[in-house]
């Protein structure tokens, strides 16, 4: 293993760059770690030099735990008592871009849907079966969205009624017209995080929705796990007051949906706050506000969760909104097996306006491909490096 520990390691290949490190090494040790390692990867990607390329890598599998570490959220305010007096429920959303609320939805609606997607995913081999099942144990080397093995479970999951079902339920509709009105209807695009153990890096980052939906700004997502969620089983962290500063620019991340935003000095005033979540609490942000997973430090459990979004009628969407997630099984596909046709198309019959997608939004820097694969290089070895470590200290 290089040692990139303070500029006094420096090995001697690396000698003719010492002045960049001894710099590197300075705006590291003050915790600025996305400064580091910005200054190094644009000489390193330069330099066509391997030694200083590993180096880089090296440095990024170290800092990746640091930088993490940096966010503890304080306590979710609680917003249950404001229930039954829609004004509050709005002005509080208003001012903090969030509500949290415990115990809304049934747990009997929540455990039915993780009981089917945890029988694809032992059926899949990714999680022990069994008598285990529920608890989501992990038995292979993590998948990120967007691998071919990843899809073999999700395409199967997405035709779930349980799962599309659930943005409708009765508890959570009537939180959904305190927070935002009478017409308000969800999104047919329902989500499904299906997030390994021991894969901090791939944790969702922090990024505002706005970019990924578009259409109107006033779009509010609803996220609840499909189990008790504490913030070290990877639980939704938001960013209060986020929501006022506008589009953020984007950067490529592992995570879900590979975007993070790029945090100015005022977002950046604002505070974590989050919460252990139980079966059955929500958390409702609208697209602006930043928010991100906390890292699943679970060294076994999968976290699984569910996020619908919702609008009122005559606001605009875009029609990527009326897509199932990933867009690779049709709409007729997912009824094929459905008990209840109600739900079936149900948009149609709504009132909104279709407006274009706006690909300049959603747009990654030109880098973003050496990007990705340095990433995917430090998690690789990250990830192996606490396996073996395990692995000996279970030896020893
Ligand atoms: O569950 C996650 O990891 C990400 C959730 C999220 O970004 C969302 O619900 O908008
Ligand atoms: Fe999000």
């Amino acid at each position: 293993m290089t040692v990139v520990s303070g500029p006094h390691n420096i090995p001697e290949e690396l000698a003719e760059y010492r002045p960049l490190l001894e710099q590197v090494h300075k705006l590291i040790e003050e915790g600025d770690y996305e400064s580091g390692i910005a200054k190094l990867q644009k000489v390193a990607r330069a330099s066509g030099s391997e030694p200083l390329m590993n180096y880089l890598i090296e440095m990024r599998v170290q800092a990746f735990p640091k930088m993490a570490e940096k966010i503890t959220p304080e306590p979710m305010f609680e917003a249950n008592g404001l229930l039954g007096n829609a004004d509050e429920v709005r002005a509080r959303l208003d001012k903090d871009g969030y509500l949290f609320f415990r115990n809304i939805i049934p747990r009997e609606r929540l455990q039915e849907l993780r009981d089917q997607i945890t029988q694809i995913l032992a059926d899949q081999g990714w999680i022990e079966g069994g008598a285990q099942q529920n608890l989501a144990r992990a038995i292979r080397r993590p998948l990120r969205e967007g691998q071919p093995q990843f899809f073999k479970a999700h395409d199967r999951i997405i035709k779930l009624e349980a799962l599309h079902s659930l943005a409708h339920e009765p508890h959570l509709m009537d939180v959904m017209r305190q927070a935002l009105g009478s017409s308000v209807f969800p999104h047919p695009l329902s989500i499904v995080r299906l997030i390994f153990p021991d894969s901090p890096e791939l944790a969702t980052p922090p990024h505002q929705d706005f970019p990924n939906n578009q259409g109107t700004p006033n779009l509010t997502a609803a996220w609840m796990p499909l189990a008790d969620c504490a913030i070290e089983d990877g639980s939704l962290a938001v960013m209060e007051g986020s929501h006022k500063f506008g589009v953020l620019p984007l950067r490529f991340h592992l995570g879900a949906g590979n975007r993070r935003a790029v945090l100015n000095k005022d977002v950046l005033s604002c505070r974590w706050v989050g919460a252990d979540f139980k079966m059955g609490d929500i958390v409702l942000f609208p697209a602006m506000t930043v928010h991100k997973a906390m890292e699943n430090c679970n060294l076994e459990r999968m976290r699984l969760s569910v996020d619908f979004r919702y609008q009122l009628e005559g606001e605009s969407l875009t029609e990527g909104c009326l897509q199932p997630h990933f867009n690779r099984v049709s709409w007729d596909e997912i009824y094929r097996d459905w008990k209840s046709d109600t739900l079936k198309y149900y948009w149609r019959n709504k009132d909104y306006v279709e407006v274009p997608w706006d690909p300049t939004l959603h747009e990654l820097p030109d880098d973003h491909v050496d990007e990705a694969y340095e990433q995917q290089l430090a998690y690789n070895i990250a990830l192996t490096r606490r396996k073996e470590s395990r692995a000996s200290a279970g030896e020893s």
